[in-house]
């Protein structure tokens, strides 16, 4: 407590310099942190750190996945606006209202929780679940090894460095043993070799960074493997509805696997489909056995939950709540979720027929095949390199563009590039 006390007051110093103060400050700096090393940049954030030091007019952040509209301007969703308007205001936690604990907030019982566990799994018998809003980041997994069809998000589970393969073709440093095959290729292909009760970590729906989702029947081999196996099955699920337009679409795998009998765990994100990125409005849920074991597995999230953010942020979460229990608004949002996938479905079209009218011989299809959020373009590091020193197109290393940084004004200037860097 004390040491982030005075780091506050020693950055109040930096921002606000006074000539009186400049030696006892220098004195300071040079005793904690002088050992503290620059840290590399994220391979996705630090993509748009780059890109906002570039000066020039014509520069694309194709980084980072945040939906962007037809102008290139973040889209504010109608619906997220009029549920902000309803909930201006509301002061009282949802603990409070319902009269009880701070905890409350944490333990995923407000109505918000509900309804977002209501919306990815709606269909499957009731089961009892055992839930809390924990970050996909920070749920440890009590089984190692882990597997997983997500290409480069081990990072962010905080298993650098431990036991991990991934079965996706988009691997990148982050995997530790990177199978090139196509996901569901190689995750049937190395089913033998699957230790039992292994986590296996699968986007739900527009596989991050691949865009190529295991189709139904693939799925059913999935969830088959699982159950032989006896795999944990982790769901991630940061894009329902960009998939295919369809929220309850895209939650097809997840509720299959439960219908199966799987006790799933599952990681919702509201970032992108609500447009709520800075609020950190999502859902965790795990699926147990029954009333007691939820119960159980409840009490451990808490102590998981308490020293790491204690209890979540209330404001997106409570507009979130209010779109999805308000059906004129649930309503409108699902359009405006269609909305925007069919944008960047449209712009993945154009894209390649912008690639063929500058007379690209290579095949693009895979542009307009893939689906969600992504594009994985195949295009090399040094090719990737060059769209970024010469043209100021920026994105990540290993050739994935978010097609949300894509608009009808660009597409071309994009399309064009791409053919310089690989004619
Ligand atoms: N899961 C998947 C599959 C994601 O792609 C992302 C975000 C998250 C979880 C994290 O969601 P949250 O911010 O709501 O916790 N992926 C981004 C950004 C958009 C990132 O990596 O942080 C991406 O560009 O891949």
């Amino acid at each position: 407590m004390a040491l982030l006390h005075s780091g506050r007051v020693l950055s109040g110093i930096a921002n606000t310099f006074h000539p009186g103060l400049a030696a006892a400050a220098s004195a300071r700096a040079s005793s904690w942190w002088a050992h503290v090393e620059m840290g590399p940049p994220d391979p996705i954030l630090g993509v748009t750190e780059a890109f906002k030091r570039d000066t020039n007019s014509k520069k694309m952040n194709l980084g980072v996945g945040a939906y962007r509209d037809d102008n290139g301007k973040p889209y504010v969703l109608p619906s997220v606006r009029k549920a902000g308007g309803k909930t201006a205001g509301t002061r009282r936690t949802w603990s409070s209202r319902r009269g009880g604990s701070h905890w409350e907030a944490c333990e995923g019982r407000c109505p918000k929780y509900q309804a977002s566990r209501a919306k990815g799994l709606r269909r499957h018998p009731p089961v009892p679940t055992g839930n809390g809003h924990v970050s996909p980041a920070r749920a440890r997994c009590a089984r190692p090894p882990l597997l997983g069809l997500p290409g480069g998000r081990f990072s962010l589970f905080g298993l650098r460095g431990k036991s991990g393969r991934t079965c996706s073709r988009g691997g990148t440093e982050d995997a530790l043993d990177v199978c090139e095959a196509p996901a569901m290729a190689a995750l049937c292909g190395c089913d033998e070799k699957i230790p039992e009760q292994s986590v296996l970590l699968l986007h739900a729906c527009a596989h991050n960074p691949t865009g190529v989702d295991p189709r139904p029947e693939q799925w059913k081999e999935i969830a088959a493997v699982v159950k032989k196996k006896n795999l944990f099955a982790f769901f991630d699920m940061a894009y329902q509805g960009f998939a295919s337009g369809d929220g309850d679409k895209d939650a097809w795998a997840v509720r299959h696997f439960i219908e199966q009998g799987i006790n799933v765990c599952l990681c919702q994100s509201y970032a992108k489909n609500m447009g709520l990125y800075g609020e950190r409005v999502g859902a965790f849920t795990m699926i147990c056995k029954d009333a007691d074991e939820a119960k159980r597995v409840e009490s451990q999230l808490k102590i998981l939950i308490r020293p790491m953010y204690s209890n979540p942020p209330l404001n997106g979460a409570r507009i979130a709540s209010t779109i999805l229990t308000t059906p004129d608004l649930r309503k409108q949002w699902l359009q405006e979720v269609k909305g925007m996938a069919d944008r960047i479905i449209g712009m993945r079209t154009q894209l390649v027929s912008n690639l063929k009218k500058e007379g690209s011989s290579h095949n693009w299809q895979h542009i307009s095949d893939q689906i969600g959020m992504f594009c994985f373009t195949g295009l090399k590091p040094e090719q990737v390199e060059r769209l970024t020193k010469e043209f100021s197109i920026y994105m990540t290393k290993d050739g994935r563009i978010s097609v949300a940084g894509v608009t009808s004004s660009n597409v071309g200037y994009l399309a064009h590039a791409i053919h310089q860097v690989t004619k």
